[in-house]
């Protein structure tokens, strides 16, 4: 197949596994070409059946907002024409869904149906499509799509309560390379962010407010009070400046460590004892997700989808949103037992097998097999 994967190139979870499923489908001998406005990220190797066509945006006097809609459209225009692109799967409803709407009556006039595949992520329907700026748009938009998925039974909930869809959403879960994810002794790396044993826990994410940080350093600062602890804090984003200040401020500075982006998240998630991810809603996890491929209990809120994902007792504990002081004694209480850390290492490791790549990306062709098939008897 030819298939046009739309996603946000950044370090957000829904580029992250949009390259990944475009990555897993090119392994298998689809031509995948990505529409974007930049690189994804973790799109960092030659693959000859992976295509990357850069969104550029001229910019004008007269424009204070560059019109990236206009742009991205007329770019999937091309790419469909051009490289004959059998559908386009696009990740993020906004402004995704829209554009590629756009880009399905344009190419409409010239006598081509493209159909288009809608994955819902999150915050495009928990947080900035609810927003009456954005709700019509990507109503209608998610109506217009072809097929619609969302990354967790909890998110087509909520997209079902907060839009008057009226077509099916299919649940696709997010998947894991866990041959990528996989647990490896790094004893030189531990030894350099733990020179002296302590326990290392982890939270990866853009450091935005629904991500609740602040949270993820009071659960540390009452794990370190009780043993020797360092803090890895993967990622940048909004609250990073607040979260540093909050770290002098609780004289936490010498155990936290901000490491910034990083590409090579296997490596930290290998070398970590615990997963700190206490969100105020988070409609799937990827993260979290890939810690427990790694082996890495994870402590989480019980918010959104999370529960689908971390099975409390099972695969490390959730607790309600906020609750910062039964965090930190799930916390203490797995770091100072190695039986405990042992059973939820093993519990977390089973629980990623179910969202093994190879289990997840047959869904999404069976998937554009059914769309193609209704598209060729409107062609
Ligand atoms: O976590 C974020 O804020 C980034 C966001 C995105 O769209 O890039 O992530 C969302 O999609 C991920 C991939 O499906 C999910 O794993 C995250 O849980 C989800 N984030 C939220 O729902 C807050």
């Amino acid at each position: 197949m030819r298939i046009g994967i739309v996603c946000y190139p950044t370090y957000g979870g829904s580029g992250v596994l949009a390259t990944e499923l475009g990555k897993a489908l090119a392994d298998k001998g689809h031509l995948v070409h990505f529409i974007t406005y930049q690189q994804p990220v973790r799109l960092n190797a030659f693959h000859a059946n992976i295509y990357y066509h850069e969104v550029q945006v001229p910019t004008y006097p007269l424009f204070d907002f560059p019109p990236y809609e206009s742009a991205l459209s007329s770019t999937m225009v091309d790419v469909i024409l051009n490289q004959k692109l059998d559908l386009l799967h696009v990740h993020y409803a906004i402004p995704h869904a829209s554009t590629a709407y756009m880009a399905q009556q344009i190419v409409a006039k010239q006598g081509r149906h493209i159909p288009f595949i809608t994955t819902l992520h999150g915050t495009d329907i928990t947080l900035v499509g609810k927003d009456k700026t954005y709700a019509p748009v990507v109503t209608f938009s998610i109506n217009e799509s072809d097929a619609i998925t969302a990354v967790s039974n909890n998110l087509r909930d909520e997209t079902y309560k907060s839009f008057p869809i009226e077509k099916d959403i299919s649940v696709i879960y997010n998947f894991v390379d866990t041959a990528r994810f996989k647990r490896r002794e790094l004893p030189h790396f531990r030894q350099a962010i733990a020179p002296n044993g302590e326990k290392i826990l982890l939270h990866v994410s853009n450091f935005r407010k629904v991500k609740r940080v602040p949270d993820v350093v009071k659960v540390f600062r009452q794990v370190r009070d009780v043993m020797p602890a360092k803090l890895l804090l993967v990622g940048d984003g909004p609250d990073r400046p607040m979260i540093e200040c909050m770290c002098r401020e609780m004289g936490l500075c010498d155990d936290i460590r901000f490491v910034g982006k990083q590409e090579q998240l296997e490596d930290v998630m290998s070398i970590s004892d615990l997963f700190l991810l206490p969100s105020e809603y988070e409609s799937f996890g990827l993260a979290a997700l890939e810690a427990m491929a790694s082996q890495v209990p994870v402590l989480s809120s019980n918010a959104g989808g999370l529960p689908e994902i971390n099975i409390d007792g099972v695969t490390g504990y959730s607790s309600p949103v906020g609750d910062v002081d039964q965090m930190a004694a799930h916390a203490i209480a797995i770091l100072q037992d190695e039986k405990l850390l042992a059973s939820l290492r093993a519990g977390a490791l089973e629980q990623a097998l179910r969202f093994h790549i190879d289990n997840i990306i047959p869904q999404y062709e069976a998937l554009y097999d059914t769309v193609l098939q209704q598209s060729v008897v409107r062609n």
